[in-house]
Formats: structure tokens, C-alpha cells, sequence
């Protein structure tokens, strides 16, 4: 069975993803596309063969019988109103991180979820799809390093476009490494801190840059993050986890030493695109066949939810120059691990 799917958002990572859905991954095909910058939507679905059908709304491509599951890549202010009405469809849904811009929004998914009695939704986090993160992790559950008792991660954009502003570091590219981490230490977080360094002279009036994010676990591991996201050398995620009997390093991406010009060199990559490139197959890929199956793998909405508290407490922290506590209820048994719920 061909999974057929609709696509509300055509920008950067829309057209990334139609592309892999349609052309790259096994099992699905994007018969529908929406954006409101029609003329682009219409490109991008004049370079599918065949070409998809073009909505006027995204609400009208979500109940149109044809699609089978959404994806929703477009603007974060808007997921929310798009993933509620996958739900009352009862259809799948993949939206792209943030699962929604504010925590209140999420929990309005997370409980029209519950209530609709199906898990329907995966957030694209896909670092949790990345073979260096996995082997990290490989290296935590098995037990070399001993119990992790500090990470030191830095997550490095070369530059940033004019509408990254304001608190965007936090609520738009630290996100990642607040589910990644969760995740990779099988853990939750209790408190954050925020301390800003000098500024640099590559950022904008209007941007702070960089922050360093300072997190608690319940465990009472220490988790420092630098991000930095106009560094210009390249785009750099590192992460290390240091345990009571070793330390772990995520693998670099791989590339050739050069020995060249009197030096020994490595390439380091320019953006998020090409870092991530197999993840976000792995992450679909893995998303077709869930949903085949009629379940949900992948982060869930309450990750969703949890990503946003977290970012919450780590705005509110950077602005008080507190502490602050990350209060989340108890995970429902809905989205316990076991508890997985089928989708159609
Ligand atoms: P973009 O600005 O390139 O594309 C967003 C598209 O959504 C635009 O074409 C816009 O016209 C469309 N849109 C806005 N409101 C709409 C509405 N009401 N109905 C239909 N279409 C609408 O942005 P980009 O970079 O593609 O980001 C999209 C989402 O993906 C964001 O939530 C972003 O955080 C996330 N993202 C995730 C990445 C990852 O690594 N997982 C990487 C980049 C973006
Ligand atoms: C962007 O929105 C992404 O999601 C990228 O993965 C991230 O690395 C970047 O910092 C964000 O701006």
C-alpha cells in the first residue's frame, strides 16, 4: 500500500521533504500540496510526476478523502490550528518542530489527542534519527560510560536569516537538543538557567548571541548547552556525555582529511540541510511504515509538549537571570512507551 500524503507548508524544508516523500523513501507518494504563497505551492507541485493537487486551505487538504496522512512544514504559529484538525479528521500527522509556539497550544494538542483515544501525531525531531546520536546513546544503555553524570553540547549556525529574532536561539534551535538530550539520557528536566556571554560582533541589534543553557535532570545530571548561531565557520553540533567510567563524543560527520597547502584539514559543513540529511530519511522513512502499522514510534506530543515547558522556563531564565523550575505533570499513561495506540 501507497501512503498518500498532503503537505501544508512549500518553503525550505516543505520542499525538502516532498522531495524525499515522493522521490527517495519507500511507500509513500505527496498527492496534495497547500501553502498560502499559492504561486509557490503550485511549482512545487508541478515538479512531482504526477503532480499534486493544490488546496486553497490547508484544513480543506487535510479532510480531502484522497490523503491518507499530513505533514505539516509550515510556519510554527501555525501547527496548531493544523495538527487539531488532522486529529478531528483522525488522520496521521508529521509536523516539523515546534509542535506548536506556545505550551498552552501544545497541551491543547496533547489533550485533543487523548480525547480522540488514537495517537495520531509525531513532532520531527529528528536527531533522535541520526546514526551518530544513536551510537551515543548504544554507548550510554549498555553501560560503558557508567552512569552520565555531565553533557557539554554545542549547537553552531554559520548565520541566521532577518526573521531569527528576538528569543528564537531558544525557542527555535535549542528545542532540538531539549528532545535529543531527554531522549538520549532517558531523563526529564527539573530547572534552567541562562547565562549570556558578551555578545558577538556578527549578530544583529535585535538578536542576543550566543546563550549558554544550563539544565538539571531529575537524575541530577548537569547539562550545559552553548548555542551559537552565528558563528561563521560553519554549522557544528557537538555533544559529549561524561559518565562515572568514560566519556562519550557524538561522531563527527564524516569527511576526507586533507593533507594540502601546509595544512591538515577537515571540511565542515554549512547548514542544517546537509548535517541531517539521512536522519530526516530515517525519520520519515521510519514514520511511513508507523503509520502503515497503525501506531506511532517516534516523539509523541507530549515530547512536543515537554520540548515547549522546557523552552518556556529557559526564556523566562534568561530574562529573570533565575533559576527557574520546569514544572510538568507526570507523563499520561496515553503516551507511555508500551501504551501504543493504533492509528486508524
Ligand atoms: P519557510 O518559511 O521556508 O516555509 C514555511 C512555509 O509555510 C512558507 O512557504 C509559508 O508561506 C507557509 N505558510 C505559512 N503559513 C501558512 C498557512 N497558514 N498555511 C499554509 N502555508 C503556510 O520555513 P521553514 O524553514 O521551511 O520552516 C518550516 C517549519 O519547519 C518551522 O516550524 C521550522 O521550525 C521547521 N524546521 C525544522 C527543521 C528541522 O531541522 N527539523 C529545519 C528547518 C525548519
Ligand atoms: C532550524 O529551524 C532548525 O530546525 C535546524 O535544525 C537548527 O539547527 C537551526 O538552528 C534552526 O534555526
Amino acid at each position: 500500500m501507497t501512503l498518500k500524503i498532503g503537505v501544508i507548508g512549500t518553503g525550505a524544508i516543505g520542499q525538502e521533504h516532498i522531495q524525499r516523500l515522493h522521490n527517495k523513501l519507500v511507500g509513500s507518494t505527496v498527492v496534495a500540496v497547500n501553502d498560502i504563497n499559492k504561486s509557490q505551492a503550485e511549482e512545487v507541485a508541478q515538479r512531482l510526476t504526477p503532480a499534486a493537487k493544490v488546496f486553497e486551505n490547508g484544513h480543506d487538504l487535510i479532510t480531502d478523502p484522497n490523503v491518507d496522512a499530513i505533514v505539516v512544514t509550515s510556519w510554527g504559529p501555525t501547527h496548531e490550528e493544523f495538527v487539531l484538525s488532522s486529529i478531528a479528521a483522525g488522520k496521521p500527522v508529521f509536523c516539523e518542530k515546534p509542535l506548536a509556539t506556545t505550551a498552552e497550544a501544545c497541551l491543547n494538542i496533547v489533550n485533543a489527542e487523548i480525547a480522540s483515544g488514537r495517537q495520531l501525531v509525531q513532532v520531527g525531531f529528528m536527531r533522535r534519527y541520526d546514526k551518530s546520536y544513536r551510537l551515543l546513546k548504544e554507548q550510554i544503555t549498555n553501560g560503558n560510560l557508567g552512569q552520565p553524570m555531565m553533557v557539554h553540547c554545542a549547537h553552531r549556525n554559520p548565520s541566521v536569516p532577518e526573521v531569527y529574532a528576538g528569543d528564537m536561539a531558544i525557542t527555535d534551535s535549542f528545542p532540538h537538543e531539549i528532545d535529543v538530550l531527554r531522549w538520549l539520557l532517558d531523563d526529564d528536566y527539573v530547572s534552567a538557567q541562562v547565562i549570556m556571554p558578551r555578545k558577538t560582533k556578527h549578530t544583529r541589534k535585535d538578536l542576543d548571541d550566543p546563550h549558554m543553557i544550563l539544565l538539571e535532570t531529575k537524575k541530577g545530571i548537569r547539562i550545559d548547552v552553548e548555542v551559537f548561531v552565528n558563528c561563521p565557520y560553519g554549522y557544528d553540533i557537538q555533544c559529549q556525555v561524561v559518565g562515572e567510567d568514560g566519556i562519550g563524543y557524538l561522531p563527527e560527520p564524516m569527511s576526507v582529511l586533507l593533507r594540502k597547502d601546509a595544512k591538515l584539514s577537515h571540511e565542515i559543513l554549512q547548514d542544517w540541510k546537509l548535517r541531517f540529511i539521512d536522519s530526516y530519511d530515517v525519520e520519515l522513512q521510519e514514520w511511513i511504515e508507523s503509520v502503515k502499522a497503525g501506531v506511532v514510534r517516534g516523539p509523541t506530543a507530549w515530547d512536543g509538549y515537554f520540548a515547549s515547558v522546557t523552552a518556556d522556563a529557559c526564556v523566562e531564565a534568561k530574562h529573570s537571570g533565575k533559576i527557574v523550575p520546569i514544572q510538568i505533570g507526570e507523563r499520561p499513561s496515553f503516551y507511555a512507551p508500551t501504551a501504543l495506540k493504533p492509528a486508524a
